[in-house]
């Protein structure tokens, strides 16, 4: 009996210092990661906000890059660019207007809605694979009483090396002395950018300036993902691709643009995914980026937020300035880890409480062979301060690339939307269009 309660007192001791171990290890690893945003599976009557999940259109087995939001003739539409270009109203089981027919060349990524001659009505600009070597930079018109949209050219680029085409498309304006300058940026092969000022008469070809071939200021692999910004606290429109930002001079239609790199996460490589072509193993992913900006941290300046847009193993991150010597890298903080594919990111005040929150969507299928992802999310890391963040899935089920945001009259609710990137090998997939309305709680 004795030698019984012996051995029960040494097996208890055993299993008490076994939870001792456990607990410490438990505390050690929560103290590594507490940079991470705090997690929660949250219901809809838990989340911080109210959103009303909207599926636009189902258009079938068709590749679109890229969706945008424009002031149409008849009001508020989402038009998509694949080897057509077709259009939707906002909202639920849309309508599906073909408003470009098809061509043989296929269009890009890279889209975005400008109003170009000023009518309060925008247009499309879009990239195309050329007849002529090369890609096509394009703008589409909208004809009052006609379906079909005019096509204008705007300039054709010849890619020296890098994947072709155009990944990214944003409109810029900027004040110089005695006008305003307009037209857009473009991210070239993911490595050059340049801008496309609107001439004059804007129905000729645009004047084309050179802001930075990238690979001359080392970089070696891919960088995309676009977004412009008073970086430099100089009033003027700075801008972001891939681990770099461009500081924009006083008149960007004649001086310099000086180059800068604030990331290095295009020098990491990334982990290998099994079941994957070797060359995709061996691509590096880590400067194709979404990329948004916002105050973060309150200290009045602007930081830069990225995710890995490519791979299924992505990084939410947040870039700050180092104040005391502006060349060094900036100071990096991983907000998530092992996001699929978060190819879309939008930075907004959700919860109006003056603290900017971070939205990531996941994609269905990556377009580099990579595993499906069964059950895409839309996350919300919600803002606590001192770069703490607690996330929220908003929505699962729907996967996204490219997502974008615009503000719906007459209250000013955020309407997120976005289609799902379908590429060509993937012959079982849908594409989807979708829009979340999204409001905050009384
Ligand atoms: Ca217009
Ligand atoms: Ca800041
Ligand atoms: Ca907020």
């Amino acid at each position: 009996m004795r030698n019984f309660i012996k051995v029960s007192i040494r097996q208890f001791r055993m299993a008490q210092r076994f939870w001792l171990v456990s607990l410490i290890l438990l505390c050690l690893c929560t103290g590594a990661c507490n940079q991470l945003a705090s997690r929660t599976n949250a219901s809809d009557s838990e989340l911080p906000v109210k959103i009303k999940p909207m599926l636009i259109n189902q258009p079938g087995s068709e590749h679109f890059g890229n969706a945008i939001y424009r002031r149409g003739i008849n009001g508020p539409r989402i038009a998509a660019s694949g080897n057509r270009i077709l259009e939707w109203s906002v909202q639920i089981s849309a309508p599906t207007i073909e408003v470009v027919p098809p061509t043989p060349e296929n269009y890009q990524n890279g889209a975005c809605a400008m109003d170009i001659n000023n009518d309060n009505i925008d247009e499309m600009i879009v990239s195309r694979t050329a007849k002529q070597p090369g890609t096509d930079l394009l703008w589409f018109e909208e004809i009052r009483g006609q379906t079909q949209w005019k096509e204008h050219f705007i300039g054709n680029l010849r890619q020296r090396d890098g994947e072709e085409g155009f990944h990214d498309i944003m409109p810029f304006e900027m004040k110089v002395p005695g006008k305003t300058v307009r037209g857009v940026v473009i991210v070239v092969n993911r490595k050059s950018l340049y801008w496309y000022e609107i001439p004059e008469d804007y129905y000729q070809p645009w004047n084309q300036h050179l802001i930075a071939d990238m690979s001359t200021y080392g970089a070696e692999f891919a960088q995309s993902g676009l977004v412009a910004g008073d970086i430099a606290g100089k009033g003027r429109q700075d801008i972001v691709c891939g681990n770099f930002w461009a500081e924009c001079p006083a008149d960007p239609t004649t001086d310099l643009w000086q180059l800068h790199r604030y990331s290095e996460w295009d020098r990491k490589i990334i982990r290998s995914v099994s079941g994957v072509p070797d060359w995709v193993n061996e691509e590096r992913f880590g400067g194709m980026n979404q990329l948004d900006l916002g105050d973060m941290d309150g200290d009045g300046m602007v930081d830069i937020i990225a995710t890995d847009a490519e791979i299924p193993d992505g990084r939410v991150g947040i870039f700050c300035r180092n104040m005391v010597n502006s060349s060094d890298l900036w100071k990096e903080t991983i907000i998530d880890t092992g996001i699929y594919c978060p190819h879309s990111l939008v930075v907004t005040d959700i919860n109006n409480d003056s603290r900017p929150d971070i939205i990531v969507g996941e994609m269905t299928a990556g377009g580099w062979w990579f595993p499906r992802n069964q059950d895409p999310k839309l996350y919300l890391y919600l803002n606590k301060g001192n770069l703490k963040f607690r996330r929220y899935v908003l929505h699962k089920g729907w996967g996204i690339h490219m997502m974008r945001m615009a503000l719906q009259d007459p209250d000013n609710t955020i309407l997120l939307f976005g289609a799902d990137e379908i590429q060509s090998w993937y012959k079982d997939m849908a594409t989807h269009v979708v829009g979340w309305i999204i409001s905050p709680k009384e």
